[in-house]
């Protein structure tokens, strides 16, 4: 055979793909159906970048080789296309971001294409497609008139250089991840979505679904349900009470001051009486400047003011205690406010240290006596209560149940379940997103539109630059802007924000089920029949973003009866990302890039896409290899070449290797469904080492490993099925079977000895008879027997052959 030409072979086979439409997926509800899907990206200017592959193949080879396994697989594609650097990009270059969105798309696609995935391009969507958005603002209308959609004052993080709003994670230490300004806080008016309400739900529904472990952790985590009380401390002398929020509040006796966040309002209520207010406000300033995470990080040197003038009194044994304000306490969790126990708590502990104010211990550890001055004494699973009045002698568990109901009862408290999520802040003041359907009518208040209003579209705008005052660029827009009310007449204006990009990607899995529906987001039946997803793959870095606010999305809509089931997705994995050859993330600046188109065009797609699976375990991070690429390559060339050792007349497979292809059916069909594409590549590699070995190859083996090959390296096998003349096309034929009986080794080396002494070596079949066996082992000892007089000949079995002779 003449060498593999990849750019001849894989032009050809997507040209086919695509004529013969071979991956269209129909909605032909009487197949088996198996829902695979990748996190559409997001279409940067800078095109696809390595990372990208490494999902979309692995899903891809799971998705062909279901279709080879009789499943009616739905394998889509599209585009998350709002989003602010096509925003930015246009502002800079002064284009409209529907012509950025469309010329980025254009180069994503052809890249994609390149790269011979099997998505059924006749279900590609885009979320700022008004026939797509339309769907999107129908759900934030049902949200808004289930009451889940709202608007509050906020303070935001506000970048004066971009005038925008930033998240918090798009501020690094106190400036603008972009522009490196100085971020302030700036207090608007926000469409917030209560996904608080969907808490438990979200919670609960993780043990129904086969999530790794780290992202099941993480959502956990970010929920962050914790079960305590309530407890109010009165202001001595003050009308006042001073309610805490606490997961110890067994500790109660153990309180020896009371922290509240420096925003609390009981500072400004009480400003008469505060001696030191100069020390309060110079305070507040600073911390006003970090953000929650800097604030709470545990490792950093607390600081703090005692309110000099107020003290609080504990409920539990009366006794006066200082008030303190400190930013380690947050106003936007509990209630703003804590009671202190500096010997069982780590931070009240530095913090204690730090201003010299008193500890009690109240927890005694079962080993024996421990020291609170050198670190605060946490354990609570073996711990009984000390110096604790009526609870003294109780086990933690015990003593918190029995404050909680005494708290309960005195009226100086309740149980309480706190959450560390968050209402999702769903406003930007940008122009590329969505348009919120929503007028405001100062007589009827925030009206929605009529669901036959959808699409509100996005109007035409003279500037897409954000405004000095914080406003959207739709703000500009007056003949948009006023409107009437769809309730009373009488004049009103749009709703300007816009939503954010998260808005979009929340239900976009839903939509490629019927992608072309005029009448609903899809139809029942489609939904029905696709849903859940049965595997989700995507990055760590979503979890708790996009994961849990499509999650809640759904949730709302299966109460709603929208969709049919209570979780959208099955399975969810994730992979590592892929670095530089340094070990470093791949940047303009390092230098370190790596352009796929490159890699297609020097090497072929077959080789960028089987480097990606076999450079390391799919969930770990990977370091880039130019070897690695061109081992991969030497690898395809030679299964392109064991075309020169064909047996074409065996369509079986040859008996020495029988064993070996049950093998490797077993161990590839069962790593491509564990994520193990690595050593499913490495035990094709052994095997065609096998072949080389001996020069030749049966048709039935070059078929079978060809097939087992296609979902990784879908070209050169679909061309070398057709050299050694296969049926029709190899992405239409079945999947390898193996037998298990044939996966063991039926041949085994036994020695043949003579009186004890072994002389040769014999390769037989396990199950081969005594006599069959006894004379191929006097054949291969050959002229070592002439002359000798044979007395016994002793055969154990499958182990060794004996010939006592004189
Ligand atoms: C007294 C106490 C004693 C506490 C003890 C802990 C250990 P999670 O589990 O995260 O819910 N806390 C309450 N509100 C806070 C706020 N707004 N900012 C910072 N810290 C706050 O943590 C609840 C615990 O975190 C509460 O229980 C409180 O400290 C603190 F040995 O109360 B604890
Ligand atoms: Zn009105």
């Amino acid at each position: 055979a003449d060498m593999y030409n990849h750019h001849t072979v894989e032009k050809k086979w997507q040209k086919i793909w695509d004529d013969e439409k071979a991956f269209k997926t129909e909605n032909d509800y009487t197949k088996p159906k198996f829902y695979a899907l990748v996190e559409f990206p997001y279409p940067s200017g800078q095109g696809l970048h390595v990372g990208h592959p490494r999902p979309y193949t692995a899903l891809d080879i799971v998705a062909r080789k279901r279709r080879m396994q009789g499943y009616n697989v739905l394998y889509p594609m599209g585009w998350d296309a709002f989003g602010l650097p096509t925003e930015n990009y246009a502002i800079k270059n002064k284009v409209h971001p529907k012509e950025v969105t469309k010329k980025n798309v254009a180069r994503f696609k052809e890249q994609l294409h390149s790269l011979g995935y099997s998505f059924d391009w006749d279900r590609e969507i885009n979320t700022t497609d008004p026939d797509y958005y339309k769907w999107t603002q129908w759900i934030f209308l049902k949200l808004f008139n289930a009451g889940l959609a709202y608007k509050k004052e906020m303070p935001i993080n506000w970048c004066t250089s971009c005038k925008v709003g930033l998240a918090n994670e798009e501020v690094v230490n106190g400036v603008c991840e972009r522009c490196g300004s100085p971020v302030v806080r700036k207090v608007k008016s926000e469409w917030m979505l209560k996904i608080t309400n969907y808490a438990d739900k979200l919670l609960e529904g993780l043990n129904d679904v086969d999530y790794i472990e780290r992202v099941k952790t993480s959502q956990r985590n970010w929920i962050g349900r914790s079960e305590g009380a309530e407890v109010d401390f009165r202001i001595k002398d003050k009308e006042d009470k001073l309610r805490v929020y606490t997961t110890r509040p067994d500790t109660l006796f153990g309180a020896t001051y009371m922290v509240v966040s420096p925003e609390h309002p009981i500072i400004d209520k009480y400003k008469d009486k505060i001696k030191n207010w100069d020390a309060i406000v110079e305070y507040r300033e600073m911390a006003s400047r970090k953000s929650d995470f800097e604030r709470t990080e545990l490792a950093k040197d607390k600081t703090g003011v005692v309110l000099d003038g107020l003290t609080a009194i504990n409920p539990i044994n009366d006794t006066e205690i200082p008030i303190w304000i400190s930013d380690y306490v947050l106003m936007t969790y509990g209630t703003g406010a804590i009671m202190a126990v500096p010997a069982h708590d780590d931070r009240d502990w530095e913090f204690a240290k730090k201003f010299s104010l008193p500890m009690i211990q109240v927890v005694e550890g079962s080993e024996g006596p421990v020291d609170i001055d050198a670190a605060a004494f946490t354990d609570v699973a073996t711990g009984k209560m000390i110096n604790s009045g009526f609870l003294t002698g109780l086990t933690v568990e015990e003593a918190k149940e029995k404050v909680k109901d005494f708290l309960t009862e005195k009226k100086i408290g309740n149980r309480k379940v706190n959450y560390k999520l968050r209402d999702w802040v769903f406003s930007r003041q940008r122009y590329w997103g969505e348009p919120i359907p929503i007028v405001h009518c100062d007589k009827c208040g925030y009206v929605p539109l009529d669901e036959s209003e959808l699409p509100l579209l996005l109007p035409e705008v003279d500037s897409y630059m954000p405004t000095d005052n914080g406003e959207s660029p739709l703000a500009a827009m007056t003949d948009w802007v006023n409107t009437t009310c769809p309730c009373c007449g009488g004049p009103a204006k749009r709703e300007t924000d816009t939503m954010p990009q998260w808005a979009g990607s929340s239900w976009y899995f839903l939509r490629y089920t019927d992608p072309t529906n005029t009448e609903a987001l899809a139809s029942p039946e489609a939904l029905k029949y696709w849903l859940p997803v049965d595997w989700y793959n995507g990055g760590m870095e979503h979890t708790t973003l996009h994961l849990l606010y499509s999650r809640f999305w759904h949730k709302f809509l299966y109460d709603e009866g929208v969709v049919p089931t209570p979780e959208p997705y099955q399975k969810r994995t994730s992979h590592g990302m892929i670095l530089g050859e340094n070990g470093e993330k791949m940047s303009k600046s390092r230098g370190n890039v790596i352009n796929p188109d490159d890699i297609v065009k020097e090497y072929g797609a077959d080789t960028l896409r089987t480097y990606e699976m076999f450079i390391g375990a799919f969930d770990l991070s990977a370091s880039w290899s130019d070897d690695g690429v061109k081992g991969c390559r030497r690898f395809l060339d030679r299964v392109w070449k064991l075309q020169t050792m064909l047996d074409k007349d065996n369509d079986g497979y040859s008996k020495d290797l029988e064993t070996k292809m049950h093998q490797t059916i077993k161990k590839v069909s069962s790593d491509f469904e564990n994520l193990k594409y690595n050593t499913a590549i490495a035990a094709m590699m052994a095997l065609i080492n096998d072949f080389y070995k001996k020069n030749s190859i049966t048709l039935g083996e070059y078929k079978t490993l060809i097939t087992l090959l296609n979902p990784v390296a879908p070209h050169i096998t679909e061309e070398i099925w057709e050299i050694i003349g296969g049926e029709g096309r190899l992405y239409e034929q079945s999947w390898p079977e193996y037998e298990e009986a044939k996966t063991v080794e039926s041949t085994v080396e036994i020695a043949v000895q003579i009186n004890g002494k072994t002389k040769v070596t014999l390769s037989i079949g396990k199950d081969d008879a005594k006599d069959d066996v006894l004379a191929r082992a006097k054949e291969a000892l050959g002229d070592r027997l002439d002359g000798k007089n044979i007395i016994k000949e002793i055969y154990v079995p499958g182990r060794i052959v004996n010939i006592v002779a004189k």
